[in-house]
């Protein structure tokens, strides 16, 4: 290779396109030949220490894979807190995330290349034996084409690849024929009715019994997709092809991504989040790189690595310049409009663009891959986990967190391309937090809240298929593996395909599916791969010299655009009308937002947006007016935000056998001491007679000094905190009344005081829900002595206690039972997602009955900037957030894009053309909120 010319990047150019097999294989090279280059900057950690963690990482393996095959095979799942497989149509529907699950024993599948990555090879063949004898692919079940393929049909084909290349080796699997793939075909054939649309564009989703369209499939009439999910097939549908000779699935796989890119918004150059799949229209007309679109981008570049084509190279190129462009604000990547890409359709980013430093180091471009993972990985130092989704300045949006691999994945091949330890102590902290944080008795449990610590009984087959691929061969040297990893691509789901397929069976006529690219010029687009050898000698400290200056950048981020707005108002002067005076409905009051170039939005809910638009105001003084009264309207919305939402507490159970591994969620009051601002509490818990706390206890010396448990019901909750607060309780949980209520199913809320001064009650009140309750009651009447914690936030685990846990021969079975009981337990949700209208929703005599919010305007910061360039200017002003900031920092922890818009922007626009793109942004915002990741 010599170096390149204009290459972007660091990339190096191939000066003689290469046959495919070629060019297939020096791009994977270019990829993972770095390893090793050199070792400053941070300390090189030691083969033993390297050693220990990749050790590590096969216990953890152990724990999750060894469960679900115990207490949840042949479901698809395991659920790790209760214990049990995860069959759909037994639990309550989660929505289109159960859409992955088929009744085919998904984790199992899912899991097994990772077996052979991990050098369990006695167990691998265990578990093809399994697949082979109990799976199922017939069954009359609704699933997501997308996610059977990157799962199911990957995991197959990603077993079969390795059991031919053992096979092979003369070991193990000698009396393999080809079953595994066998299996992938039947269920390829199962996918193609999905392709029956004029588009080409597969339908999302597919009955794996009875197709589509008819009666008894039960789909068939949906009419959009997601732009990955059309797109995520080139992979494993041309290794199907190519490993069976049966061209149809990589010709239906081109055809739908041609029709992608024919869509592609031609002057942006980018292509939105969900497609009609019959008209080609774009329904969702956002683009980013993460939820929806991801790994259409991973499939373009990696099909021209995995086959040769050259079209998928300047596709993916001509995608790439338009994000570098648009959508890359290093070290952010923010979603635009394809039709209007100056200007950012969100605020906020979400974990699965994670992956993309990874993609950016197989395309070459390593700067900016650097500094996208060096944020993300001070975003995760924050929170444990990368949030579902957090805003530009770093705070959660959506706090849920199901044990994503895509940080992993990044942080693996970043440290291929540099070499550079930094990544190997990346690693490490992710093994560390997920042992502490998300390690439950059976298995390794999602996050339901990182804020909280609380836990979902899920665990994805996705955790297993990827994220110890990627954390075992970080630490992983080539003698580890039994296999050359480098003769092998990564899908989106880490299944491995082998690169000598591009020069098998390639019986596929190019010609007819991509028609634009036959003659191509290589002076066209850039042939670019990361060699490392050649990029990092001469300077070592390079990728610590790229990390740097972003040392900081979550820590000391501040809410955009807020000094500019602070400032304006150091003089003091008032709004001729007061925000707290107005109302909605008052035409003078109208008249004057009018004057002020305050504009009026009602959304669709109920809410009013308030849209100050300098420009619009009838003069300079009025438009100054205008920045008063909505500076007044955030600070007051910020204050109905922070009266009427409490972030959610915890409940920890601390004692033996429990040590702090189950966490549930609770609603606080508000009223008692606010744990928040205060040390938790600690203590034994005791029923409180009556149960009910609604008279003085009979029971005093029970629950003195204790946290006292009180059912809910009969009189208001201020009234039982009195009554046990008297008896010497120091704290007290409410349990819900209501049999079988749980946070999965109803929002939790705050108590409510009884409308008196409630001062007089100062110990803190926790509120659970009788399923999450019951874990508690049913600890007590097992072990007696239940000691809990009551605080804001879960607390780690003691370290003490932990080392206590190993059982020794006389309480073996006690410990047991224990563990049973902690595995059964279930763990709550809250307030994330819960609006303060839903909490008005609670009907109960003692909840909160919060002030009406008709015309509330509570204000969105967000969208006071969309301007990139102003972005980063504001940013800077770092060390400089007031009280103010403070304020909208919490105002909008969980209210980010609910709220109205201020924008402070001075662009001159007609009224009609803000409104008609407010509509726009509205109901994108609106979609995008709805979606699953
Ligand atoms: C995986 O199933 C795949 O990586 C997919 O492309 C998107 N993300 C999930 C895991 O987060």
């Amino acid at each position: 290779m010599s170096e390149a010319g204009g290459g972007r990047g660091f990339g190096y150019s191939v000066p003689q396109r290469a046959p495919w097999s070629l060019v297939a294989a020096t791009a994977a090279l270019c990829l993972v030949s770095a390893t090793s280059v050199w070792t400053a900057g941070a300390s090189p950690m030691s083969r033993e220490e390297k050693q220990k963690l990749g050790n590590q990482v096969l216990e953890m393996f152990d724990h999750a894979y060894g469960n679900y095959m115990e207490h949840a095979y042949p479901a698809d799942e395991l659920m790790p807190l209760t214990c049990r497989g995860r069959v759909r149509g037994q639990e309550p529907s989660r929505g289109d995330v159960d859409d992955a699950l088929g009744k085919f024993s998904l984790t199992l599948i899912d899991s097994l290349d990772t077996l052979v990555v991990l050098n369990k090879t006695k167990e691998f063949e265990d578990a093809v034996r399994k697949v082979l004898r109990d799976v199922n692919l017939d069954n009359d079940v609704v699933v997501s084409v997308f996610e059977t393929n990157i799962r199911v049909l990957g995991g197959l084909l990603g077993g079969h690849s390795l059991a031919i290349m053992l096979k092979e080796k003369g070991e193990y699997m000698q009396w393999y024929n080809d079953e595994l793939l066998q299996m992938a075909k039947q269920l390829g054939y199962k996918l193609l009715p999905a392709f029956n649309t004029t588009s080409g564009l597969p339908y999302p989703r597919i009955n794996l019994k009875f197709g589509i369209r008819k009666p008894e499939a039960r789909t068939g009439t949906e009419t959009d997709t997601c732009t990955a999910c059309a797109g995520t097939l080139i992979l494993e549908f041309a290794a199907l092809s190519r490993f069976t000779g049966a061209t149809i699935f990589e010709e239906y796989a081109r055809k739908a991504l041609d029709f992608l890119w024919e869509k592609r918004q031609r002057s942006s150059n980018l292509v939105g989040v969900t497609i009609n799949i019959h008209t080609g229209d774009w329904v969702r007309k956002d683009s980013g790189v993460g939820a929806g679109i991801d790994s259409y981008y991973e499939y373009l570049l990696k099909a021209y690595v995995l086959l040769g084509d050259d079209s998928f190279l300047e596709r993916f190129n001509t995608h790439y310049d338009a994000i570098m462009r648009y959508i890359s604000q290093p070290p952010l990547l923010l979603d635009v409009h394809i039709h209007k890409p100056m200007l950012n359709a969100r605020t906020w980013m979400d974990a699965l663009l994670a992956f993309f430093p990874g993609l950016q180091v197989l395309k070459g471009d390593i700067r900016p891959a650097i500094e996208t993972h060096e944020m993300l990985y001070q975003v995760i130092k924050k929170h444990n986990f990368l949030p579902e989704a957090f805003t530009t300045d770093f705070r959660v949006h959506w706090a849920q967190h199901p044990l994503r691999p895509e940080f992993a994945e990044s942080t693996y091949f970043l440290y291929k391309a540099t070499g550079d330890p930094y990544y190997l102590e990346v690693g490490k902290t992710l093994i560390e937090n997920l042992n502490k944080y998300a390690r439950v008795p059976c298995g390794f449990a999602a996050m339901k809240d990182v804020r909280t610590g609380s836990h979902e009984d899920r665990m994805d087959s996705f955790f297993l298929a990827e994220m110890f691929k990627y954390l075992y061969l970080l630490f992983a040297d080539k003698e580890d593996i039994i296999f050359d990893i480098e003769d092998y691509i990564f899908t989106t789901e880490a299944h491995l395909l082998p690169l000598w397929l591009s020069t098998t069976n390639q019986r596929i006529s190019k010609k007819n599916t991509t028609s634009e690219y036959t003659e191509l010029d290589d002076s066209n687009f850039d042939w670019t791969c990361p060699n490392t050898q050649i990029l990092f000698p001469n300077d070592p400290l390079y990728a610590q010299s790229i990390r740097e200056p972003l040392k900081n950048v979550v820590d000391k981020s501040c809410p955009r655009g807020i000094i500019r707005v602070e400032e304006s108002f150091r003089s003091g002067a008032k709004p001729p009308l007061r925000a707290r005076d107005f109302m909605a409905t008052n035409p003078e009051h109208l008249e004057i937002l009018k004057k002020m170039g305050v504009s009026l939005i009602h959304l669709k809910d109920g809410r009013v947006q308030l849209v100050q638009h300098a420009i619009q105001a009838a003069s300079s003084i009025d438009a100054e007016d205008g920045l008063r009264f909505m500076q007044e309207m955030i600070e007051l919305s910020s204050q109905q935000q922070k009266e009427q939402q409490l972030p959610p507490r915890a409940v920890q159970i601390v004692s033996h056998p429990f040590f702090g591994r189950v966490v549930l969620t609770a609603g606080p009051a508000q009223f008692g001491l606010d744990l928040s601002k205060h040390k938790e509490t600690r203590g034994f818990v005791a029923s409180s007679k009556p149960y009910n706390g609604c008279s003085e206890l009979t029971n005093p010396e029970a629950v003195m000094g204790k946290i006292a448990l009180i059912q809910r019901g009969q009189c208001m909750f201020a009234e039982k905190a009195r009554n046990i607060q008297n008896a010497g309780a120091i704290g007290g949980i409410v349990i819900d009344d209501n049999e079988g209520s749980s946070s999965d199913t109803a929002p939790l809320f705050q108590m409510a005081g009884d409308g008196k001064d409630t001062d007089d009650i100062t110990i803190p009140m926790l509120f659970l829900f009788s399923k999450e309750g019951s874990i508690i009651l049913d600890a007590i009447r097992e072990y007696e002595e239940v000691e809990v914690l009551l605080s804001d936030k879960a607390k780690d685990r003691d370290p003490e206690m932990e080392n206590e846990e190993q059982p020794s021969s006389e309480n073996d079975s006690q410990n047991q039972s224990a563990e049973q009981i902690a595995s059964s337990s279930q763990e709550v949700d809250l307030v994330d997602q819960e609006s303060p209208e839903e909490s008005s929703l609670n009907s109960h005599p003692e909840s909160l009955s919060p002030a009406d919010t008709d015309n509330a305007a509570s204000i969105s910061p967000s969208e006071q900037n969309s301007n990139p360039t102003e972005n980063h200017e504001t940013t800077s002003l770092d060390g400089e957030c007031t009280d103010l900031d403070n304020q909208l920092k919490e105002q909008s922890e969980t209210e980010e894009d609910s709220n109205p818009n201020v924008s402070w922007g001075k662009k001159v626009q007609p009224i009609d053309s803000i409104l008609a793109d407010w509509n726009e942004d509205i109901e994108a915002f609106e979609m995008m909120d709805k979606d699953e990741l």
